[in-house]
């Protein structure tokens, strides 16, 4: 198994005889840490996991936290997966048969086989959240991917609303995607002022939470906005709690002040971004000449100059921010001053109503942030609200406004993951074996996907088999699974390494080996380093990993000829690389070096990664488009507060749209990851033994309700009945549940029935389908684009917050 001895590696920690240790990806990594673990091996079996070794820059990078220290427990955990499985009873009814692997294959290839033929090979979907299979785009996902594109399956995640609102403001203000995504967080090391906004990085991002402690002994203020008084709130210097779903009234106000105070960086304004282009007051697009050329105001010459489009230098030597013309008879003003007017509205005094934040606040705030010599705005993805897109475009605007962006200690952030360069394998060749063309499998957006089942039009879909996910639990509605999707599957499969609240419904299911137990590439993992995973020990019962299982299946229906490596020989064609940062690696970067390094150290450039180094931009102007003419057809032009989707908070003041009396949130839970390490009795303990839900003490009051009465939490979606507990970190108007605990751990009902069906034609508004048809026009909608589902994923918004509910006691 290629283990490293004990002393061949000056930089491990203290191994006694015996020990050898392997690197692994954490189980629990789809908490987007992306750490690797170094695993220690005695005698055959896992002893216990620690830090990795990076080596030169990153050499004091890559911590792990409690749950990848507690990882290692998970091979042996008995809830664990270890026969393949057949149902035996009705679906639901937990009666299971254990059969062979043979068994099992045989049986799902004869089912598929006669599903192709009765109905086309479309009439199997394949469900992929790549982020659940360790690592992401693992061989779980490539290998996928090569069987549903050869096969010709529906790959139905497309603009799934999942952890996609900051792919909005990146793609529109930015004109990319994944590039955001990750940034350094050494970043933060030297910065002035931090906030921390909708997000809880101290108990759910520890490589996040070691830098914002770093750059706090550096002397920087850290607050944060938030809901809860969570873990973030407790470490931060200040707290500024604000209503659900309301924090672009907050960030735009600060724009207005910022911008009625004159104290933007006018020279960051007029260089980078779209500022000083003329906007037509008629139909509000920008100014062009004849030439298609954008039209700024030449401040010396007192007349309109033209702009190349895709140039970013200044055609003259004074372009005009703030001004208001008419040029040929057209009346316009600059993009600018279309900004100015559009957030007066939003004063101090005004956004009071929306978010709670008192008028002194949010002026001392934006005192602060502004006065800081390089301020951060840390905003991850505790906003899931439909008006999320509005609130990450506003952080990207304060941060064009005060010009900090692209420099250390400066910077915005949306989907906050914390990584080093990006690293691009060789992973075409492998899930388009004959090239794009020959790509088959069918893209369906979510709400399409739900819509089409239910009708069976325009062609049936008779098949689900999730790769990766546990969408009954976590991509909610649970009721809309289990009553309107799977009664319409003829086979659902399910591949995992526990049984989980989908498994529970499908025909059979899989075991999977975890990443303790097979071969592969770690990536994005490992601050700038490729680190190959080997296994640490045999896999556990009948567990096999996707390689197997992809192989076998392909064998049986006709396309083995394709599935003829093992898992080794597909890291080798990965690392075959033409990225510089994987290809200028000296000496080169082969499988024989990987393995006996275990990991090598990418050729990266001497700084950290910050996706706005350089401040090159990829939208039509080549600028920052903080006005952006594409949002035109929806009004969206400019980021601006749109009421979420079930308001509840005009509603906590008792005038808005009744859904319900109270706001219903069921976030992250410190020692789970999503539905994982819940079936550790341990982890379970530290989350409180069994699920119950938080309430503020004087609602609770209001309700007749005492702490640990039973209450149902009900609305027209669905029911839980909890133990509910009085808590003052739950602010009033807001009622919640611990995200993760699987349904067999509730007495009555479940939380996920509440939540609106995410991706549905529910949560989709005007915004989220303009958005998509312009990803579509720029060919960014492309089959197996990235390796999985994740590549389409733009287009929709995460609405598990937009929840309203009601409460009941429950009398005994
Ligand atoms: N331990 C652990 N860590 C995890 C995960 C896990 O399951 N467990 N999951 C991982 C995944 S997939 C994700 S996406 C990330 C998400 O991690 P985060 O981005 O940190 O998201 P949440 O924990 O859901 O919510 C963070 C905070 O958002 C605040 N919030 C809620 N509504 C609002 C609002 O309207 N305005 C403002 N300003 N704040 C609001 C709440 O105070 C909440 O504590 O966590 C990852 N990390
Ligand atoms: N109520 C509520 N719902 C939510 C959220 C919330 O905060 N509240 N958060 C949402 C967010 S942000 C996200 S990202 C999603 C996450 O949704 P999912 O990606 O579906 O969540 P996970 O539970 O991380 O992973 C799914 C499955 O992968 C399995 N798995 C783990 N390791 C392996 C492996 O090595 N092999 C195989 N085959 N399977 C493995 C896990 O056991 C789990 O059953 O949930 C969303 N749903
Ligand atoms: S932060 Fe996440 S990936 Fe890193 S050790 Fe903890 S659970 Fe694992
Ligand atoms: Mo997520």
């Amino acid at each position: 198994m290629g283990r490293r001895q004990e002393g061949e590696n000056e930089r491990s920690l203290i191994m006694t005889q015996g020990e050898s240790f392997v690197y692994t990806c954490c189980p629990g990594w789809g908490d987007h840490e992306f750490c690797a673990i170094k695993t220690i091996v005695k005698d055959g079996k896992i002893v216990r996991t620690e830090k990795p070794s990076y080596t030169g820059a990153e050499a004091n990078e890559g911590y792990i936290c409690q749950k990848g220290i507690m990882s290692c427990r998970q091979p042996y955990n008995p809830k664990r997966l270890l026969h393949p499985l057949k149902r035996a009873g009705e679906r639901g009814e937990g009666k299971w048969e254990e059969i062979s692997w043979d068994q099992a294959l045989d049986e799902i290839a004869a089912k598929l086989l006669q599903l192709r033929d009765d109905y086309g090979p479309e009439s199997l979907a394949m469900w992929d959240v790549v982020a659940s299979v360790p690592p992401s785009q693992g061989l779980a996902a490539v290998l996928s991917s090569r069987f549903m594109g050869l096969w010709g399956a529906t790959d139905p995640i497309q603009g799934y609303g999942l952890d996609n609102g900051p792919f909005y403001a990146a793609f529109f203000d930015m004109g990319d995607f994944y590039k955001y995504m990750t940034t350094d967080p050494a970043n933060f090391d030297t910065s002035d002022y931090i906030i921390v906004w909708g997000a809880n990085p101290i108990e759910n991002q520890q490589r996040i939470a070691k830098h914002l402690v770093e750059a706090r002994s550096n002397g920087a203020k850290i607050v944060d906005i938030g809901l809860l008084f969570d873990g973030t709130a407790g470490f931060a210097d200040e707290f500024i709690p604000v209503k659900p779903g309301s924090d672009p009234a907050l960030s735009l106000t600060m724009a207005n002040l910022i911008i009625q105070d004159k104290r933007y960086n006018e020279n960051f304004l007029l260089s980078y971004t779209v500022a000083p282009f003329l906007v037509r007051d008629d139909t509000g697009e920008f100014l062009r000449d004849a030439e298609g050329n954008y039209l700024v105001w030449d401040a010396d010459a007192e007349a309109a100059a033209p702009m190349t489009p895709g140039e970013q230098a200044s055609p003259v030597a004074r372009m005009e921010l703030d001004g208001v013309h008419e040029v040929g008879g057209v009346a316009c003003k600059t993009a600018f001053a279309c900004l100015r007017e559009h957030v007066a509205s939003y004063t101090p005094e005004w956004q009071e109503g929306v978010t709670g934040v008192a008028p002194e606040v949010v002026r001392r705030l934006t005192d602060e942030y502004v006065a800081a010599p390089n301020a951060y705005i840390f905003g991850a993805l505790g906003l899931r609200y439909q008006n999320q897109g509005e609130s990450y475009r506003s952080f990207y605007l304060l941060g064009m406004l005060t010009g900090n962006l692209g420099r250390p200690g400066a910077g915005v952030t949306s989907e906050m993951l914390p990584a080093g360069f990006p690293m691009i394998f060789n992973d075409t060749p492998i899930t388009m074996p004959l090239g794009r063309e020959g790509y088959k499998a069918k893209m369906l957006r979510q709400n399409e996907f739900i819509n089409q089942v239910k009708s069976q039009e325009p062609y049936p879909i008779k098949a689900f088999w999730v790769i990766a996910g546990n969408p009954v639990h976590n991509c909610p509605n649970r009721g809309l699974w289990i009553d309107e999707i799977f009664p319409q599957m003829e086979l659902i499969v399910d591949v995992d390494i526990w049984m989980t609240d989908t498994g529970q419904y499908a025909d059979y299911v899989l075991p999977d080996c975890m990443p303790f137990e097979r071969y592969e590439l770690v990536a994005s993992a490992a601050y700038n380093h490729i680190v190959l995973q080997e296994p640490a020990i045999e896999p556990q019962g009948e567990a096999r990993d996707p390689t197997f299982l992809y192989s076998e299946l392909a064998k049986r229906v006709g396309l083995g000829e394709y599935f003829d490596k093992t898992a080794e020989e597909w890291i080798e064609v990965r690392i075959q690389s033409k990225w510089p940062m994987i290809a200028g690696i000296q000496p080169p970067l082969t499988y024989e070096r990987l393995k006996k390094e275990k990991l090598v150290r990418a050729a990266t450039p001497p700084v950290n990664w910050d996706p706005f180094m350089g401040l090159q931009f990829n939208t039509p102007s080549k600028r920052l488009e903080f006005y952006c003419e594409r949002l035109l057809p929806v009004g969206a032009q400019m980021a601006a507060y749109r009421e979420p989707l079930e308001a509840p908070t005009p509603m906590s003041l008792g005038n808005g749209t009744a859904k319900g009396r109270y706001h219903f949130f069921s976030g992250r839970q410190r020692f789970f990851m999503q539905s994982m390490f819940t079936d550790d009795p341990v982890m379970a303990d530290l989350s409180g033994g069994y699920p119950t839900g938080r309430m503020n003490p004087a609602d609770a009051q209001a309700e007749g309700i005492k702490d640990g009465d039973k209450v149902e939490i009900y609305n027209e979606r669905g029911h839980v009945t909890i133990e509910m507990k009085l808590d003052q970190q739950i602010p009033p108007g807001t009622v919640q549940c611990w995200f993760g605990w699987r349904h067999d751990a509730f007495e009555d009902g479940m939380y996920s029935e509440l939540i609106p069906a995410l991706g549905s034609d529910y949560t989709l508004n005007d915004v989220s389908k303009h958005w998509d048809s312009c990803v579509r026009a720029i060919g960014g909608f492309q089959p197996g684009f990235g390796t999985g589902g994740i590549g389409g994923m733009a287009g929709a918004w995460d609405t598990i917050w937009d929840c309203a509910c009601d409460v009941r006691k429950v009398e005994e």
